[in-house]
């Protein structure tokens, strides 16, 4: 047992607390549309902003003072020990990592992945002690310098493979340890200048990476599923994953719209220009959506500032289009989220993963009672009841624009517009959140 989170217990879900280190929304056992909360919303807590991360900005470094800060393996150890007592505070149900988060650099690929393995059955030990289980791995591919200007559309060969050697790696981590999906994020995967990039020759090499990473899940057996993390740049000036209908093309392209689906951001959402509910409603209606990562950002600000959520109408409609669409399957809420630089105590910690979990529990019930109740449902239902016409039908399934031209003309068919009600709509939301 380590000192850190010393004085703080385990949270309990207590809705008349009178401090911040307990649960006052967030009732893991609680019944949900026939389903416990905890079920629901499957909280995950991101290794690389809670243990790895220190604190820098653009403009300043390490503010945060972690006695596991270092790079030999006992620190790695040391992180993993302190992650756990945290997991044990929080009570969630699941964790996720990079590989660089949980190890060591090494001097090369072969002690990277001796570090990996080392680290990775020192975790193992922890979650079948009890710990929490793995929602995904992923690899760190964005970091290192080699890799900045990206590894599966990098123009130096050496590069893709050294990016494909680590995400195998990684996926065999992922596996060893019962991960429910695996993750890829391309954050370097983009580029920074057109004048000297060749577009068509990244986006094949990225399909490529991709079809072996599929492959690979086939040949070691992994039955998580593979997510694509969409972002539209930071740190690339763009990013080939821009958004889920891009990436929607970019799977039907090479094939694998049956092999991999999505992992949603709210930050990279709103940095797309669109909202958590719109990316969630689309990768839903392509039939891919996956997961999602849980955080906010400051809307004066025009990056990816990773916040803790802190608005229950947004993560409402957020969870509004996931229970929607059945909930999920293999995925979670990740909180992809890190405190401010000057949140220092591990209090800070604790704290914020609390409200954040309330917040999202807020949303669920939110997203739950509107569900329930149906009126948007039922609306929704009226505005298109016309399609059910034989006619309309037709239009879908054998009309061609002669046969219609035809039919408008016969029925002299002049449509009134009918009143969309939004106003109505964002009043009925209102009386849920
Ligand atoms: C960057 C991100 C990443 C991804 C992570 C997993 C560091 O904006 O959101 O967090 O979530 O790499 O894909
Ligand atoms: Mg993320």
């Amino acid at each position: 047992m380590t000192a850190f989170f010393e004085g703080i217990a385990p949270l309990a879900y207590a809705p008349d607390a009178g401090d911040d280190l307990a649960f006052r929304h967030y009732n893991p056992d609680e019944i949900v549309l026939g389903k416990r909360m905890e079920d629901h919303l499957r909280f995950a807590v991101a290794w690389w902003h809670s243990f790895a991360w220190e604190g820098g900005d653009p403009f300043g470094g390490r503010t945060f003072e972690r006695p596991w800060f270092g790079s030999t393996m006992d620190l790695a150890k040391l992180k993993a020990d302190v992650a756990f007592e945290m997991f044990a505070i929080l009570g969630q149900p699941f964790f996720c990592f990079h590989d660089v988060d949980i190890r060591p650099e090494g001097a090369d690929f072969a002690e990277n992945t001796r570090n990996l393995e080392e680290i990775v059955d020192y975790i193992g030990e922890k979650m079948a002690a009890g710990g929490p289980k793995l929602l995904w791995g992923t690899a760190n591919l964005f970091s290192h310098r080699r890799f900045m200007s990206g590894a599966a559309t990098n123009p130096d060969p050496d590069v893709f493979a050294f990016g494909a050697a680590t995400v195998k790696t990684c996926m065999d981590a992922t596996h060893k340890l019962g991960g429910a999906n695996y993750v890829l994020w391309g954050g370097r995967e983009g580029y920074e200048t057109l004048l000297n990039t060749d577009l068509g020759r990244e986006s094949e090499q990225m399909g490529r990476f991709l079809s072996m990473v599929v492959e690979y899940k086939h040949k070691i057996g992994f039955d998580g599923t593979i997510l694509i993390e969409p972002k539209p740049q930071e740190p690339t000036k763009h990013q080939y994953d821009y958004d889920v209908s891009t990436v929607y093309g970019t799977l039907k392209r090479f094939g694998l719209e049956n092999e991999v689906k999505v992992n949603i951001e709210q930050g990279h959402a709103i940095l797309a220009g669109h909202s958590f509910e719109h990316e969630i409603a689309t990768a839903a209606a392509l039939g891919i959506f996956g997961s999602i990562d849980m955080n906010r950002n400051d809307y004066q600000s025009g990056w990816d500032t990773d916040q803790f959520p802190n608005n229950v109408p947004e993560v409402a409609l957020a969870y509004y289009e996931i229970l929607r669409a059945g909930g999920y399957t293999t995925g979670g809420t990740n909180f992809d989220s890190k405190l401010r630089r000057q949140s220092l105590d591990p209090a800070d910690l604790i704290a914020a993963h609390a409200g954040a979990m309330d917040v999202c529990a807020r949303g669920l019930k939110a997203a739950a009672a509107m569900l329930e109740d149906g009126g948007l449902e039922t609306r929704r239902a009226a505005r298109y009841a016309g399609w059910d016409s034989v006619e309309a039908q037709e239009m879908l399934t054998s009309g061609t624009l002669e046969s219609i031209a035809e039919r408008v003309t016969r029925e002299a068919i002049n449509p009134a517009p009918v009143s969309g009600q939004q106003e109505r709509l964002e009043n009925w939301v209102n009386r849920f959140v």
